[in-house]
């Protein structure tokens, strides 16, 4: 069981967003993968309709779509991805999401985390945080650079950095050469909106 590819281009800056109407604008400036993490803000019908309506606007644009944490809506409304975290990924029926064609990203914290994801055989898998964040109340002590690059060498799935990584931040994570993607939540945001200008910035990085 190894999970499916997400084709050959670059996962490239991976914006993860709250609401299902923040997608948009990151695709008119090109972003090409995205993440939906909602967390307890919705349940029920309120939830789903967030997820039909991201997952929607994603294959209008044919962006790579991950849904965080919901395997079973991601399943049913057939989202591209499905991105979970180390609990989650215990708790979750990983057969179902292999069986339905949908890719899996799973985040790690540890060199012993890395090796747990690496048994799924995931689409890719994220490490983080690489530096200090706010955007997540955080139980280890950030990554670094160094640690990317030696962890990344053992890795031979495709690596998505996160993690206090912004314009200032995002040169020295390209020059590692150890991540396909480089996902960021506030980085991406002005005023807790989409900032299209701060995402032409940090898509400048990587021409
Ligand atoms: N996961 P920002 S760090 C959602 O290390 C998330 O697994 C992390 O937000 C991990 O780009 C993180 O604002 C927050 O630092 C990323």
């Amino acid at each position: 069981m190894k999970f499916p590819k997400c084709d050959k281009t670059p996962l490239g800056i991976y914006p993860i967003v709250d609401r299902a109407y923040k997608l948009r604008p990151l695709y008119e400036v090109g972003i090409t993968t995205a993440q939906l993490r909602t967390k307890d803000r919705f349940r029920g019908k309120a939830l789903e309709d967030e997820v039909i309506e991201a997952i929607a606007i994603s294959e209008e644009f044919n962006v790579r779509f991950f849904l965080n944490d919901f395997w079973e809506l991601g399943i049913k409304h057939k989202a591209y991805g499905i991105h979970l975290g180390q609990e989650d990924i215990q708790d979750a029926d990983v057969k179902a999401i292999f069986d339905a064609g949908i890719r899996l990203g799973i985040s790690t914290h540890t060199r012993d985390e890395i090796d747990i994801a690496m048994s799924f055989k995931p689409s890719y898998l994220a490490i983080g945080p690489i530096y200090e964040t706010n955007s997540k109340k955080m139980v280890y002590h950030p990554v670094g650079i160094e640690d990317l690059k030696r962890w990344a060498k053992g890795v031979d799935f495709p690596i998505v950095a996160i993690g206090g990584i912004n314009s200032n931040t995002i040169e020295e994570v390209i020059q590692t050469k150890s991540a396909d993607g480089i996902a960021m939540i506030s980085a991406v945001l002005e005023k807790g909106e989409i900032s299209k200008e701060k995402i032409k910035v940090l898509m400048d990085f990587l021409i």
